[in-house]
């Protein structure tokens, strides 16, 4: 029997990426909580950080092998269970995927991720007023380009209508942009389309709500 697990937090947004590709491919998975907040953080925790030492998750243990970094795992699963592709094989839409998927991850997500964020108040002492004004202009910088690019590659999804890894990385992100209360009316696109997204059943399975750490 296929033994994976996947270590993670119903709110993670880089987390809820994994578990919306895992449904996607239909492969089953159990989870296991590593609660961001409680405990200090047990992110980082001696037995996580044997897990991984960058102390994030989320980390999928697939048969044994422990992997982290939510878009390396992402492509593992599409190289390994290659009959949903979340990247197109071959072409122009292969690098226009991979490239709106980093636009998301590599350059928005990070600067708003929770040791960011602790860092801004804890160390620089950074007001609760400042710390919204910097979560919302990263989402804003990031959002207007996207808004930009899916207007002219999506059709019912951000490329064409076929689901991919671009939908896999925006639908986390409208979730953490509506919890911080960003104003979404200058992106009628992405919210068209993550309103088409919110109806499939691997994104609904996979909505940080539905998770067994919920609170
Ligand atoms: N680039 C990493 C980012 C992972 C990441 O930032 N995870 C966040 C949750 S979304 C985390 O574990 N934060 C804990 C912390 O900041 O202490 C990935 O895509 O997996």
């Amino acid at each position: 029997m296929h033994d994976r697990i996947l270590y993670g937090y119903w709110r993670s947004s880089a987390v809820y990426r994994v578990r919306i590709a895992l449904n996607l491919k239909g492969l089953d998975y159990q989870q296991r909580s590593v609660h961001l907040v409680n405990n200090g953080g047990e992110q980082h925790s001696t037995e996580f950080k044997r897990l991984n030492p960058n102390q994030l998750v989320p980390v999928l243990m697939d048969n044994g092998l422990a992997l982290n970094q939510s878009l390396a795992i992402i492509d593992y699963l599409d190289e390994t269970y290659s009959d949903v592709p979340l990247v197109p094989k071959s072409g122009e839409l292969r690098y226009l995927v991979k490239a709106m998927a980093q636009d998301i991850a590599v350059d928005v997500h990070p600067l708003n991720n929770l040791r960011v964020l602790q860092y801004l108040s804890n160390e620089l002492h950074v007001d609760e007023d400042a710390k919204s004004a910097w979560y919302k202009h990263w989402i804003a910088t990031g959002f207007e380009a996207l808004e930009q690019r899916i207007s002219v590659t999506r059709g019912q999804y951000c490329v064409g209508n076929e689901i991919s890894l671009v939908d896999v990385c925006l639908v986390p992100q409208m979730y953490n942009a509506q919890r911080f209360g960003v104003d979404l009316t200058s992106y009628p696109n992405l919210v068209d389309v993550t309103t088409s997204l919110g109806k499939v059943r691997a994104f609904i399975q996979a909505a940080p709500e539905h998770q067994p750490d919920a609170v």
